[in-house]
């Protein structure tokens, strides 16, 4: 088996040390991030995925694979971010009210801070008052928002919308994403930008500054 088909299967398996072990491995073996990412923590997150909506697992399995696939990029984070160098922007970024999903916002935190941004993390189940404090606080650029719930998807368009009452809509980007989010949802809620993934949104992100989109 191969070490990301393991890193993979540890992860459903919610066995975070494993998890450590073979992404320490990975990376020693010159295995790019992307591929660790791609076809060993998020495939894991997937399958895992998969086997909840089924009814094959549960809950605390769910737990335990999102702190296995914490555990990995913990060792992956340092080596995406860019050391000593001026942000390239600010990015305001949270999982909106109602929604208690973190991992891919992180990821996305993550990715961000690698191309440059200085990230201001506001958390989980962030509230559109929050969104607003932190932007009237001053040097936001841009506003990143993650949304994993079907249920959660409107409070996107609630905080985009309480944004704009609060007169702040303009001076500021807005940048959306998570599994039930599409680029249409993005267009229709009068969002700026949609990624798919981590990569697409800092993309996104850059190209949003007038900089340069391509990412590594
Ligand atoms: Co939840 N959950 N969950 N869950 N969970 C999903 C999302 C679900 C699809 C599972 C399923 O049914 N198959 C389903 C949602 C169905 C729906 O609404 N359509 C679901 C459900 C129903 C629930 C609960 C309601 C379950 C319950 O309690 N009965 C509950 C809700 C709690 C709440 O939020 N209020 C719940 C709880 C949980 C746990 C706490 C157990 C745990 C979260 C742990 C944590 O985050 N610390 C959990 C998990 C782990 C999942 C799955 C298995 C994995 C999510 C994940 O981390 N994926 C998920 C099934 C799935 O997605 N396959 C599921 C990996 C991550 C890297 O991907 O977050 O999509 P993702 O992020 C990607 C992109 O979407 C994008 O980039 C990331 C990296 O590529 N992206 C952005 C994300 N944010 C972005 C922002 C951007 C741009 C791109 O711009 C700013």
């Amino acid at each position: 088996m191969s070490n990301l088909k393991s890193i993979a299967e540890s992860v459903v398996e919610g066995d975070d040390k494993k998890v450590e072990e073979l992404t320490k491995r990975a990376i020693a073996d010159g295995v790019g991030i992307a591929k660790i990412l791609d076809d060993g923590l998020i495939a894991g997150m997937e399958t895992i995925g998969e086997l909840f909506g089924r009814k094959e697992a549960f809950v605390p399995e769910l737990l335990l694979s999102a702190r296995a696939m914490q555990a990995g990029m913990k060792l992956l984070e340092p080596l995406l971010v860019g050391s000593g160098i001026k942000p390239i922007g600010k990015v305001a970024l949270g999982t909106v009210k109602g929604d208690i999903h973190n991992i891919g916002k992180d990821l996305v935190g993550i990715m961000l801070k690698g191309a440059g941004f200085e990230i201001i993390d506001l958390g989980v189940d962030v509230p559109p008052e929050k969104f607003i404090d932190t932007v009237r606080a001053g040097g936001i650029d841009i506003v990143g928002m993650s949304a994993l719930l079907t249920t959660s998807m409107s409070m996107m368009k609630t905080t985009i919308e309480a944004l704009d009452t609060a007169g702040l809509r303009k001076q500021v980007k807005i940048i959306i994403g998570g599994a039930v989010v599409t680029q249409d949802y993005a267009e229709s809620i009068g969002a700026d930008g949609y990624g798919a993934n981590a990569a697409e949104a800092a993309n996104r992100a850059k190209k949003l500054l007038g900089l340069k989109g391509d990412q590594k």
